[in-house]
């Protein structure tokens, strides 16, 4: 499988990695409109098609999917265009800047007959994907609350200082995994009510958020972000979770330790793999988009639809939009009003 990725910043060189190590795939053209980040990636990953405009490596193809790896405010026009040129599509997250955008690029991939995966890879980390598996397993009989929460002091602005310019910052780049992990957890939401605030005075957006969501299933779930909590040890990128169930409860606890309590008590330590080419504390993360990069191919492979397909992320991004809205006005967001 021949792939070309558009964007060649400071995320994209985890895709990068993470593609050069999945078997059958090569990536064969870059794409990025900074033509120093162009040519230095072009020659850490040995790729020769280099280009600057993402029309022109669309027209010249050779190739059967698309990784873009830009910044949100270049995805629709991205994915429109890459789904005119009749190539499959990992997009990353967020998928979009609004909820219109996102269902054109949902319906372009859908006429086209192509696959698109939305780059959500929180949910492909291999703790919450352990935890998720007791869930499936019915170990702990019927969820009935979860809270997953990520609080952290760690210093995200150094590596993209684009987060400390948008109107938006915490719910739209960080809650949007960890949202996106309460439904992979306990199912699709009904309703959600939000309280955000901005502790970092020399941020725009907001940088602490709580949620709390009524699931389909009838459980309730909150979710908590935080980019203000200065604490130790920092436990920067890990995503910790308690749910409760009518036999039994998970908890994922700082420092990858999962345990299951039902009659009995069970421990585990789920540390991801600290790939050759990863670096702690990023190893969470950085495993997580060699796993998602690999359903893709899978996915594409097979001929089934990626758990996190645009269809299905359509349904994370309007929590977003919802826990925004809720927080604004100061009520409780029905989804189906989003
Ligand atoms: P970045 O600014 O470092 O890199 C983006 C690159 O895209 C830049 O080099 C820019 O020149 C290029 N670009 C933008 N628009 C383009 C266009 N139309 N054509 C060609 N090149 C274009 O940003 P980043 O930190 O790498 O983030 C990229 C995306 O990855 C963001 O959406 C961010 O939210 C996401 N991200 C995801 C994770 C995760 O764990 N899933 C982690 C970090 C960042
Ligand atoms: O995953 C992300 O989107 C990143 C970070 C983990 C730093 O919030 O921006």
């Amino acid at each position: 499988m021949k792939g070309a990725v558009i964007g060649c910043g400071f995320f994209a060189q985890n895709h990068l990695h993470a593609w050069r190590d999945i078997q059958g795939v090569e990536i064969v053209a870059l794409c990025d409109s900074d033509l120093e980040r162009l040519q230095t990636t072009a020659q850490s990953f040995d790729v020769s098609r280099t280009y600057k405009d993402a029309d022109e490596l669309l027209a010249a193809g050779g190739f059967d999917f698309v990784d873009i790896a830009t910044t949100v405010g270049s995805h629709r026009a991205l994915v429109e265009k890459a789904a005119q040129a009749g190539v499959n599509i990992i997009c990353q997250k967020p998928f979009a800047e609004n909820m219109i955008d996102a269902r054109a690029m949902v319906d372009a991939a859908k006429v086209a007959e192509k696959t698109l995966m939305v780059h959500e890879n929180f949910r492909w980390q291999s703790p919450i994907q352990a935890a998720l598996q007791v869930v499936k397993s019915g170990e702990i009989g019927n969820p009935f609350f979860c809270r997953v929460s990520f609080r952290s002091g760690y210093d995200v602005f150094s590596g993209q200082p684009y987060l400390a310019e948008g109107k938006r910052f915490i719910i739209e780049d960080l809650g949007i995994h960890i949202l996106d992990i309460a439904r992979a957890l306990v199912g699709d939401v009904t309703q959600i009510a939000a309280t955000t605030r901005r502790i970092n005075p020399n941020i725009k957006g907001e940088d602490v958020a709580t949620m709390l969501l009524s699931h389909d299933s009838g459980a309730t779930s909150v979710v908590d972000c935080s980019y203000a909590t200065k604490r130790f040890p920092e436990t920067f990128p890990q995503s910790l979770i308690e749910i409760d169930g009518s036999e039994g409860t998970i908890r994922l606890d700082a420092g990858y330790q999962l345990s299951v309590h039902t009659n009995t008590e069970k421990q585990q330590d789920v540390s991801p793999k600290l790939l050759p080419w990863a670096e702690k504390p990023w190893h969470n993360i950085q495993e997580s988009v060699q796993c998602i990069q690999q359903h893709f191919v899978d996915c594409v492979t097979k001929g089934i639809e990626p758990e996190t397909s645009g269809a299905d992320n359509l349904k994370t991004l309007a929590l977003v939009e919802a826990a925004y809205a809720s927080a604004s006005r100061g009520k409780v967001i029905n989804l189906s009003d989003v």
